[in-house]
């Protein structure tokens, strides 16, 4: 998988491809980053890419022509990328958008600065308009970080093993249930005994159940989606009768 990163910025998406995980992708080839600054492609000799909003107001909006160019230039090269706008206006990023999206194989990702980019641009090159969450961010770089990063795990070979493209659709309807690693007593807290007993059957149940309770107290809306087995079911109203007032936005 390709990304291009139209930015202002290309120095902050060195070090966080050249770590761990994604660092392993980039050297193995399965993922290519490049970024590509927006200023080089402005015409003029100062290299403006910022101006005025029309109208008045607050600020500075990013021109179209050298945003138009950058796009143009990476269409001469593959005319079937697929270009992303990162923006609070596009639709919530989550685990179904990243999916999606590691079908792709060639992805451009346009991170805009100041109060936006100007509109034209958006209707002409935009195929998808992306927004990582309601906040504000002071430009679209992090969020191209973030997109990139959760697109790349789902490619083949990016996580060690073939583990997780099943695990993380499990993730779209519950949270994961708790870990635990050595020593067995940690500051006088002992690991569940079940994870000690060697019994996988017993402890694939207690890993469900405990699943089921942290997405029933901490994010209800997620169960209303999954599909639960008769056995899930059973368990969610033991955890239910047992633990009725600890749900989150009940009082704790
Ligand atoms: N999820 N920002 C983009 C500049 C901007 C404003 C309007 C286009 C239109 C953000 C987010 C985000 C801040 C990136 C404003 N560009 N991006 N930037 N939340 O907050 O993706």
């Amino acid at each position: 998988m390709k990304f291009d990163i139209l930015t202002l910025f290309p120095k902050m998406f060195s070090s966080p491809f050249e770590e761990s995980i994604l660092g392993k992708a980039v050297v193995k080839g399965l993922i290519q980053i490049r970024t590509i600054n927006i200023r080089d492609f402005a015409l003029d000799k100062h290299q403006v890419v910022d101006d005025a909003p029309y109208g008045g107001g607050q600020g500075m909006v990013m021109k179209g022509e050298p945003i138009a160019r950058a796009i143009e230039w990476i269409r001469s090269e593959n005319p079937s990328v697929w270009t992303i706008f990162l923006t609070p206006q596009g639709k919530r990023f989550n685990q179904r958008i990243a999916q999606e999206l590691a079908g792709h194989s060639h992805l451009v990702l346009l991170c805009g600065r100041y109060e936006g980019i100007d509109e034209r641009v958006r209707e002409l090159f935009a195929d998808e308009e992306i927004s990582i969450g309601d906040y504000v961010l002071t430009g679209g770089e992090l969020a191209a970080m973030v997109l990139i990063d959760a697109v790349s795990r789902l490619l083949p070979g990016v996580l060690g093993s073939d583990r997780s493209a099943e695990e993380d659709s499990f993730f779209l309807s519950l949270l994961e249930y708790p870990q635990y690693t050595r020593p067995s007593n940690f500051r006088g807290m002992e690991v569940p005994e079940v994870l000690l007993s060697g019994n996988h059957a017993a402890i694939s149940r207690w890993r469900r159940a405990e699943a089921l309770r942290r997405t029933w107290m901490r994010r209800p809306d997620l169960l209303e989606k999954a599909s639960l087995s008769i056995e899930d079911r059973e368990l969610l109203e033991e955890i239910i009768e047992r633990d009725p007032g600890e749900k989150a936005g009940d009082g704790i």
